[in-house]
């Protein structure tokens, strides 16, 4: 410290053992706010940041609420703005009511970051717009995503017949890009696939599995649903196996929470979309230092999918990207 004291008084850069200034010396804390804490994605999410932050020497704070809900979301966020880390990772619940809320960060000089869910239209550092102020957006390519998805049910059904999207709810971009993705895919490549009305749930599983009943009671003959997250796929699941017709409406699920495998197995689940959410934390932690330590980083990062099938489900390869608890 004596060091630094001189070396600044003279007008030099404090480097070297002992020094405050230099960037090396100074553990950052990097927040990560997923969109809720009890789901195997941002669970998987925060383990790649964790290994990230373990590599770097910096310390990662987790917190987030227990819904994915911008009314839940807001305050957490808040309470990790009082706590001044030096820069901020968020799932946002909401492309437009986050906006606000995370540019109280931005004012705050906290740099933020989004992951997985993006605010705004999801181009950021444009000049245009008022959401355009996070560093930078590390996610799947939901819309991609999303034709994956279509091409898979329409593949399971024989290409003809009626399905429709289980969904959490407008205004997630994720979710939202991916039915987008999903209808696109349906009506250009598709004409005999005829897709229903989509049904919310909140991300409520049981609300996703009654939901197919009832779409299923009105259209006794339904072929397929696609779940758009990890509940919607999970609920529409069971929904199907209440109904007794396991095999007969094919499943196609975005995410890959252990039960995955059992579905797939079991027939229940043709096709499970994994995501790779522990690639998202790593690079999104791995951004955060870089930006910390004065080095430019890409505006946007797109991290992978594996597509699990029976054929593969039991190769290692494959099964790795199944998420963590
Ligand atoms: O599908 C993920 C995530 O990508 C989405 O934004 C919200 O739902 C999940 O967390 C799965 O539950």
């Amino acid at each position: 410290a004596a060091i630094a004291a001189v070396a600044a008084s003279v007008g030099l850069p404090a480097v070297g053992p002992g020094s405050v200034a230099h960037a090396q010396d100074k553990k950052f804390t990097i927040a990560l706010i997923p969109g809720l804490t009890t789901d195997a994605f941002y669970i998987t999410m925060r383990k790649g940041a964790q290994a990230a932050a373990d590599a770097l020497g910096a310390e990662l704070v987790f917190q987030g609420g227990p819904e994915f809900n911008p009314v839940v979301q807001v305050p957490v966020l808040d309470a990790v703005i009082a706590r001044k880390p030096d820069a901020i990772l968020i799932a946002p619940t909401d492309t437009t009511q986050l906006v606000e809320p995370l540019r109280k960060a931005h004012d705050a000089g906290i740099p933020v970051i989004t992951v997985d869910t993006f605010i705004g239209n999801g181009k950021y550092q444009t000049g245009a717009g008022d959401a355009d102020f996070p560093l930078a957006y590390i996610a799947s390519d939901n819309v991609l995503g999303g034709r994956m998805a279509a091409r898979a049910l329409a593949n399971a059904i024989g290409g003809e017949g009626k399905v429709y999207v289980s969904n959490v709810k407008p205004g997630i971009s994720t979710t939202d890009q991916r039915e987008e993705g999903f209808k696109a895919e349906m009506a250009e490549s598709f004409p005999k696939v005829t897709v229903l009305e989509t049904q919310f749930n909140e991300n409520d599983a049981n609300k996703a599995a009654s939901q197919l009943q009832a779409v299923f009671a009105r259209n006794s003959d339904l072929k397929g649903v696609f779940g758009a997250n990890l509940f919607s796929a999970l609920g529409a699941g069971n929904g199907v196996q209440q109904a007794g017709q396991t095999g007969a409406i094919k499943v196609v699920a975005f995410d890959a929470p252990t039960s995955i495998v059992d579905n797939i197995n079991t027939g229940l689940v043709d096709v499970a979309i994994a995501q790779h959410p522990a690639e998202i934390g790593y690079y999104g932690v791995v951004s955060a230092y870089a930006h910390l330590t004065g080095q430019s980083i890409p505006v946007s990062i797109g991290t992978g999918f594996t597509v699990i099938d029976k054929g593969n489900v039991a190769d290692p390869n494959v099964a790795k990207y199944i998420y963590s608890d």
